[in-house]
C-alpha cells in the first residue's frame, strides 16, 4: 500500500518550545500524569465521517478538499477501501489508538439493504485486516438514521412501521459491526428524534417508540456479546427544531423512566451543550454525579455563530475543566471522539494533522491542568468551605434526610434572622484559575 499522506511524518512529542509545525507541544503520551500515563487518560479516536468522509460541502458550496485518497471516483468500494488505508495511516502517524464510525461513512448505501449489509461485511473485514497488529480499534459505533429521506419524520420517533422497522435494521447491524470491530460503545444520536410542530406530533408515542428501540438494541446487543456501554448524545436541536434529547438531564430522565438507565451512559459533545446553553463542564457534571458520564465528542462552537460548527478544541479553558470532570469520575468507560472538523478553507492533508495536533494538544494541556487544580487544591477547598456549616449535628441531619420541618423551624426560631451565608468569592477562584492555567507551561 502506498503512502497517501506523502511528507507527513509521524507526529511526536518535543515540548512547549518547539516550533515544528508538525510535532507535538504538550500530548506526550508517555508521560505519567496523577498516576497514569497521558495516553490512558486520553482515549483520543478519530470520527470517521469528519475526517475521511467531509470535503467541505456546504449550503452554499461545493467541496473544498480532496478526499478520494488516490481512489478514481467517490461513492465506490475502492473509494470505500481508499477512506481505510487513509485512516489508519492518519492514525498511525498521530499515534490515535481509536476510530468511530455511522454505518453508512464506511460504504455508499445501496437502494437495497441487503446489499448495504454486504458492503459492510466486506468492508469492515477489510479493516480488521488492515488493522491488524497496529493496536487500533473501534472507540463506538452508531447508524446513521438521519441522512436518508426516509427518516424525515424520525427513525425511533417516526409515523411509519416499515422505516421503524429500517431503523431497527440499521442498529442491528451497526452494533454486530461495533462488537466485530471491538468497539467499547454504542451512540444514539437522536438527529431526527424530535419535531417541527405539535400539530402533527404525537410526542408520548413517539419517546415510547424510541425507549422500545432502544431496550432491542439493548437486549440484542447483550446477546450477542457486546458487554460495551451504550450511550445517548443529547443535543437540543439542529435539524430538528425540539430534539427529545435535549440535554444531559432531560437524557437521564428520560433513561430512568424508560428503565434503560442500568446499560446506558451520556456522550457529551461540547458544541451540543453550548447549543443548549450550557457550558461543556456543565453537561460533563450532570453526567458525572448521575454516574452516567461514558463518553465525550471532542469539539468547540463558535461564539459568534448559533449553530453546530464542530471546530477542533482550542479553548484550554475549557479543556481544563472538562478533564477535571473526567479525572474526577476517574477517566471514561469509552474516551475521547473528535467529532471535529477542518474550517473548509482548511482544505489540505496538513491541515487534518493540524487540525488533531491541535485538538490533542489542548486535551492534554487541559489535562495537566486539570491536575495542577487539583494539586493546588486551593479551588477545591473553597468549595468545601463552602458548605462547611452541613458539618454540624444538625447540618448532618439535613444530608442523612433524617431532620424535620418543626425542628429546623426550632433552629430558625432561635436564631430569629438568617445568618450571612458568605462570599461566593467568585472573582477570586478565577482569579486562581487563571494563575493555574497561566502558569507554568
Ligand atoms: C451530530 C453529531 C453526530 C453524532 C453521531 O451533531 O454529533 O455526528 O456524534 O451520530
Ligand atoms: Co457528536
Amino acid at each position: 500500500m502506498s503512502e497517501i499522506f506523502v511528507g507527513i511524518p509521524e507526529i511526536k512529542y518535543e515540548g512547549s518550545s518547539s516550533k515544528n509545525p508538525f510535532a507535538f507541544k504538550y500530548y506526550d503520551p508517555e508521560k505519567v500524569i496523577l498516576g497514569k500515563k497521558m495516553s490512558e487518560h486520553l482515549p483520543f479516536a478519530m470520527a470517521w465521517w469528519h475526517n475521511l468522509c467531509a470535503n467541505g460541502t456546504d449550503m452554499f458550496g461545493r467541496g473544498t478538499a480532496d478526499k478520494r485518497f488516490g481512489a478514481s471516483s467517490e461513492g465506490t468500494m475502492e473509494h470505500a477501501k481508499a477512506k481505510v488505508d487513509a485512516g489508519i495511516e492518519f492514525m498511525k502517524k498521530l499515534g490515535i489508538k481509536y476510530y468511530c464510525f455511522h454505518d453508512v461513512d464506511l460504504v455508499p448505501e445501496a437502494d437495497d439493504i441487503n446489499e448495504t449489509n454486504r458492503r459492510l461485511d466486506e468492508i469492515t473485514d477489510y479493516i480488521l485486516e488492515k488493522t491488524k497488529g497496529t493496536g487500533i480499534k473501534c472507540l463506538w459505533g452508531t447508524a446513521n438514521m438521519f441522512s436518508n429521506p426516509r427518516f424525515m419524520n424520525g427513525a425511533g420517533s417516526t409515523n411509519s412501521l416499515d422505516v421503524y422497522c429500517f431503523a431497527a435494521a440499521q442498529v442491528k447491524k451497526a452494533i454486530e459491526l461495533t462488537v466485530k470491530l471491538g468497539g467499547k460503545g454504542y451512540v444514539f444520536w437522536g438527529g431526527r428524534e424530535g419535531y417541527e410542530t405539535l400539530l402533527n406530533t404525537k410526542v408520548k408515542f413517539e419517546q415510547e417508540n424510541i425507549a422500545n428501540l432502544m431496550r432491542m438494541a439493548c437486549d440484542y446487543g447483550r446477546s450477542i456479546g457486546f458487554n460495551g456501554t451504550f450511550l445517548i448524545e443529547p443535543k437540543p436541536k439542529e435539524p430538528m427544531k425540539h430534539q427529545y434529547d435535549y440535554d444531559a438531564a432531560t437524557a437521564i430522565g428520560f433513561l430512568k423512566e424508560y428503565g434503560l438507565d442500568k446499560d446506558f451512559k451520556m456522550n457529551i459533545e461540547a458544541n451540543h451543550a453550548t447549543l443548549a446553553g450550557h457550558t461543556f463542564q456543565h453537561e460533563l457534571r450532570i453526567s458525572r454525579i448521575n454516574g452516567m458520564l461514558g463518553s465525550i465528542d471532542a469539539n468547540q462552537g463558535d461564539v459568534m455563530l448559533g449553530w453546530d460548527t464542530d471546530c477542533f478544541p482550542s479553548n484550554v479553558y475549557d479543556t481544563t475543566l472538562a478533564m477535571y470532570e473526567i479525572v474526577k469520575n476517574g477517566g471514561l468507560p469509552v474516551g475521547i471522539n473528535f467529532d471535529s472538523k477542518n474550517r473548509r478553507p482548511s482544505n489540505t492533508y496538513e491541515d487534518m494533522f493540524h487540525a488533531f495536533i491541535l485538538g490533542m494538544d489542548s486535551f492534554a494541556l487541559g489535562l495537566i491542568k486539570a491536575a495542577e487544580i487539583i494539586e493546588d487544591g486551593r479551588i477545591e477547598k473553597n468549595i468545601e468551605d463552602k458548605y462547611s456549616s452541613f458539618n454540624s449535628e444538625l447540618g448532618k441531619k439535613v444530608r442523612e434526610g433524617k431532620a424535620t420541618l418543626e425542628e429546623l423551624a426550632g433552629r430558625a426560631s432561635e436564631l430569629k434572622a438568617p445568618s450571612d451565608p458568605g462570599s461566593g468569592k467568585q472573582e477570586y477562584l478565577e482569579g486562581v484559575l487563571n494563575n493555574i492555567i497561566i502558569a507554568n507551561n
